[in-house]
């Protein structure tokens, strides 16, 4: 999918509620590769689209605007293909500014902000000058997030947001102050972490607790976090002009080497956006995602991410079974029945593998391992509907081939040329070499042997009218008694056939089962694993963190905590119980702690 020559209005604000752009929703249903969606908030006119214009690469692009009037409404979007990743589209999103006296209702913002978090995987916070107890107050809603997001459908702690948020990215812009904190140079991730994530120790007043709470849940979400100051880009201008007008070289070389820096970290760092830390989000995917918390801000209820996931996965999966079995059928088709077993076997093996493999890549979550078990039963019950298909094909194609060369030996047979002395041993000479011609002609299918079996079988009554017509009642007698037997040991022989043929399919049918089971079950496992992996990261980051804390405040704490981590992890085995159990505990304690023990 090619990059969009310039960004879309995605969501703006309209008859009292949000409603999403029609041409913008199948453009992006077209970009069927993972996004790695980035997207900036914070307060108004801060120069947000300017900064999204620079990581497109562009001067313009997102509308700007140089009055105080707020410029940016709703939410816009520009996908491009990634400047460096491969196969993977970026999704550049700049929202309306926060705080605006004009904006569209009470809840507005906090609402813009909600999407922000859901829909992105980097989250930039853009803010003017500084870091202070202004931009800390603004950073509050992270405090009202589990009352504005709903992770799981029985959530009851935010302690379920693990894995979730978005990398955070604090843009700070037109910093004016040296970064020395304590007389030392300080970087500007020390920056952040000092004067936005540390803990106030000597918190009394509410207000100080309140942010110490926000610092902590700050710490909590966002445990991969970053920071950019940037210094004016208008610093050295001695004549008014705005930035946009600029090129590179008249701007000051801090700043553009600063923007530089600040683009190619979002390039390299920011991650497809996943649903439960394995499902990549596609253009169809986030669509959907779009539509349903919408429609559930909209509803003023809580979107819930889980209930979202949950929608899209039956749709997608129910998709994802149907055109896995088309694909199926589509590759069978390329070999025309009938075909002998060997034959029929080698394009079942391809042509399940080719629909494994699509399903496997767009199976959506299937945890349960449901249309998974679906999908093999369907395509047990295909492969059986074309054995026998094949089988009667061939069964047709036979009989066909046999009146053919029977048509001679039936002329005679009506006009009596058999009844005639020697004419029974001139008819079984003619079946003989029947049989011959028949054994010599190829491709006949699966059931040639049943066929001409069957078809031996069938002419007792030609056999009975010859014997009646021409031998006396004793050779009658005598060659009626041959002919069972021989009629006995054709029919054995046909049974044995046709139990051969089922006992065939019914072993083909347990192998490419097994087959099938290795292949899914490869990908359930590798699944697991990443899971696994990505929860044991977050894990680590969060007990990272919350020792950080705590060492800071609450030294003497931090020890009975450390034991209490460690009695929890020896007694949990189940990975997703565990880090709900550690995380859940940890911060209430510490919750508990910030706020009302001290
Ligand atoms: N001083 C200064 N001005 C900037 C900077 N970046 C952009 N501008 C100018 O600030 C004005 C507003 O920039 P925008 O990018 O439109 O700001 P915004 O945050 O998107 O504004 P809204 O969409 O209205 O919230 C424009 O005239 C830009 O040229 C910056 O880093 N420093
Ligand atoms: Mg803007």
């Amino acid at each position: 999918m090619v990059s969009w020559t310039s960004p879309k209005p995605f969501i703006f604000f309209q008859n009292n509620k949000l409603q999403l752009n029609n041409d913008v929703l199948y453009g992006l249903e077209q970009v069927d590769i993972p996004l790695i969606p980035v997207c900036i908030a914070g307060r108004l006119r801060s120069g947000k689209s300017y900064l999204m214009n620079r990581l497109v690469g562009r001067k313009t692009g997102f509308p700007l605007g140089c009055t105080v009037e707020a410029v940016t409404k709703g939410i816009w979007v520009w996908y491009i293909e990634h400047p460096s990743k491969k196969n993977v589209g970026l999704l550049v999103m700049d929202t309306e500014g926060l705080d605006d006296p004009d904006g569209g209702y009470e809840d507005y913002d906090m609402a813009i902000l909600s999407l922000s978090i859901l829909l992105s995987s980097t989250l930039i916070y853009n803010e003017i000058g500084l870091i202070g107890n202004s931009l800390i107050d603004k950073l509050n809603f992270v405090t009202e997030m589990s009352r504005r997001i709903k992770c799981d459908t029985n959530a009851n702690s935010d302690a379920d947001f693990d894995g979730f948020f978005p990398q955070f990215v604090l843009a700070i812009r037109d910093l004016t102050l040296e970064l020395k904190i304590d007389g030392l140079e300080v970087t500007d991730d020390e920056y952040m972490e000092k004067k936005m994530l540390t803990a106030n120790k000597n918190a009394t007043t509410n207000r100080e607790k309140k942010r110490n709470e926000t610092k902590l849940k700050l710490r909590q979400y966002f445990p991969h976090r970053k920071c950019f100051t940037f210094i004016s880009p208008l610093q050295e201008l001695k004549v008014l002009k705005k930035p946009e007008d600029m090129s590179d070289i008249e701007l000051p070389n801090a700043f553009v080497e600063k923007s530089n820096d600040f683009c190619n970290f979002i390039y390299q760092n920011s991650k497809v956006k996943k649903l439960k830390l394995v499902q990549p989000v596609t253009g169809p995917i986030f669509v959907q995602l779009a539509k349903i918390y919408l429609e559930a801000i909209n509803k003023n209820t809580i979107p819930c991410v889980e209930s979202a996931i949950n929608l899209i996965a039956e749709s997608e999966n129910v998709k994802a079974l149907e055109d896995a079995m088309v694909v199926y059928s589509r590759t069978m088709a390329a070999t025309p029945l009938p075909v002998d077993k060997e034959e029929l076997e080698k394009s079942h093996t391809t042509s399940h593998t080719v629909a494994i493999n699509y399903f496997l890549r767009k199976v959506f979550l299937d945890e349960n391992k449901k249309y998974q078990e679906k999908l093999q039963a369907q395509l047990a019950r295909e492969y059986i509907r074309y054995v026998e298909q094949n089988q009667e094909a061939s069964h047709s194609k036979c009989m066909k081939i046999l009146d053919q060369l029977y048509l001679p030996m039936s002329i005679k047979m009506k006009s009596g040329a058999y009844v005639k002395r020697g004419g029974y041993e001139e008819y079984t000479e003619d079946l003989d070499e029947l049989e011959r011609k028949y054994n010599q002609i190829p491709n006949k299918g699966a059931l040639s042997d049943v066929s001409i079996q069957t078809f031996l079988v069938n002419r007792k009554r030609d056999r009975d009218t010859i014997v009646r017509a021409l031998l006396t009642k004793c050779e009658r007698e005598r060659e009626h008694e041959r002919a069972e037997q021989e009629q006995v040991k054709l029919k054995t022989q046909l049974d044995r056939a046709k139990e051969g043929q089922a006992k065939e399919n019914e072993e083909l049918l347990r192998r490419t089962i097994a087959e099938q089971l290795q292949l899914l079950e490869e990908k359930h496992q590798a699944d697991l694993e990443q899971q696994k992996q990505a929860f044991e990261q977050l894990i680590e980051m969060r007990e990272r963190e919350q020792r950080r804390l705590l060492e800071e405040t609450f030294a003497e704490e931090a020890v009975r905590l450390r034991n209490e981590v460690d009695k929890l992890k020896s007694k949990k085995t189940n990975i997703m119980e565990y880090i709900s159990t550690v995380a859940e505990s940890l911060g209430d304690m510490l919750h508990d702690m910030l706020l009302c023990k001290r």
